[in-house]
């Protein structure tokens, strides 16, 4: 059994990795979390206290972060400012968390030595046309679009300098797009789920015709779990499940299994420099740690989403009114 810090364990991938662990191995976690707009207390709600500790702060305060790393056999970190759109109204908080934040906890792991596992996405890889036949695999140019995405990337090389230049004993891995339990109503599974519910038509960015590949979030927490525990020092593993599907068959599903008429969304405003496709080659993963995702059912797993929201609307509804009044400033 071991120590592990757990940065964003109060977060949407971050609680469910905690839950996991909690379900799947002895470790015991600590949990630092600013608890920003993205993260609740409640997502931890009900773990046992001897196994898992919440503190509330900054991955960007030294002392903290310090005081933390030293205490752990290990490091995973989840923490982050999230999301596109976000990143798109006001790129400052990205900076701090997603770049500063990284620093200080990579200065905090040299100085102890710490292992370090740093979560980022695909999206550093920039997109892919609709039609190519290739997919992304660890040997991608990077090419980030959004002020999210260039700031993942930006701490992804952090990570790799950090390793070459000063030993840090660091892995990556780069995932698609999570689905399931947990997940903040501004993300788009979620979004439509909830719109459904109070009756209100999904939304669509521009045709609807962008195409990302979908992962169950346990089967992403394996494939952490499987790299922390045998992945090589210094390599990066990206995390996928053959999920492709257009954003338009995935509100049409939601429609479907809600009971609703399937062509009854919205097409709304496109969003900027909006990235056309992902999709992930996770050979490497398979290959050399012999991961397999658990989940191959993408509308089974749908379901138990759209059944976790339809009971627990209280973990979701002051977050959704929030979520629509910064939607409704961009007609999205
Ligand atoms: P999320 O927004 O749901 O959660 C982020 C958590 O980090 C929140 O609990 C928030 O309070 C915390 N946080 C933010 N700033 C902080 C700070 N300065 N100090 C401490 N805590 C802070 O995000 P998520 O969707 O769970 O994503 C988690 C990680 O996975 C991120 O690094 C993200 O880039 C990566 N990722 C996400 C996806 C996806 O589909 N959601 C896919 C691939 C990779
Ligand atoms: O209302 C919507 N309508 C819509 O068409 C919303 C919120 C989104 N979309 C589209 C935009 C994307 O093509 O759906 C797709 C998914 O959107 P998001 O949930 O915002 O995810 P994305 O931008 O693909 O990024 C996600 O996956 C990679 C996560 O938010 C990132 O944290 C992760 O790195």
């Amino acid at each position: 059994m071991s120590n592990l810090l757990i940065t964003g364990g109060a977060g949407f991938i971050g609680s469910n990795f905690v839950r996991y662990l909690v379900e799947n191995t002895d470790h015991r976690m600590t949990v630092l979390d600013k608890l920003t707009y993205a993260g609740s207390r409640e997502s931890l709600a009900g773990l046992p206290s001897d196994r898992v500790e919440l503190v509330v702060g900054d991955i960007v305060d030294a002392s903290t972060v310090d005081a933390l790393v030293e205490q752990a056999d290990a490091v995973v970190h989840f923490a982050a400012e999230s999301h596109n759109d976000n990143s798109l109204n006001d790129p400052t908080p990205f900076l701090s968390t997603n770049i500063i934040g990284t620093f200080t906890l990579l200065e905090a792991a040299r100085k102890t030595g710490t292992r370090f596992h740093h979560i980022s996405t695909d999206e550093v890889y920039g997109d892919l046309e609709l039609d190519d036949p290739e997919r992304f695999t660890e040997s991608t140019p990077y090419n980030p679009s959004s002020p999210y995405s260039s700031t993942k990337a930006g701490s992804d090389l952090l990570v790799r300098a950090w390793v070459r230049s000063f030993g840090v004993q660091a892995t990556i891995s780069n995932c698609s797009n999570n689905y399931g339990p947990l997940q903040h109503v501004e993300k788009f599974i979620p979004r439509q789920i909830t719109n459904v519910i109070d009756g209100v038509a999904p939304r669509l960015y521009g045709r609807g015709q962008n195409v990302r590949d979908w992962i169950h979030v346990d089967d992403h927490s394996s494939a952490v779990l499987a790299v922390l525990e045998r992945g090589r020092i210094g390599e990066t593993y990206l995390i996928g499940a053959d999920g492709e599907r257009t954003n338009v068959e995935v509100v049409e599903a939601v429609l479907r299994l809600m009971g609703n008429d399937p062509d009854g969304y919205d097409l709304v405003a496109d969003r900027p420099g909006h990235d056309l496709r992902y999709a992930i080659d996770s050979s490497k993963l398979r290959d050399e740690l012999g991961w397999r995702p658990a989940f191959d059912d993408f509308e089974a797993g749908l379901e138990s989403t759209i059944d976790w929201y339809r009971r627990n609307e209280p973990w979701w509804r002051e977050q959704k009114r929030d979520a629509e009044a910064k939607y409704a400033l961009t007609g999205q």
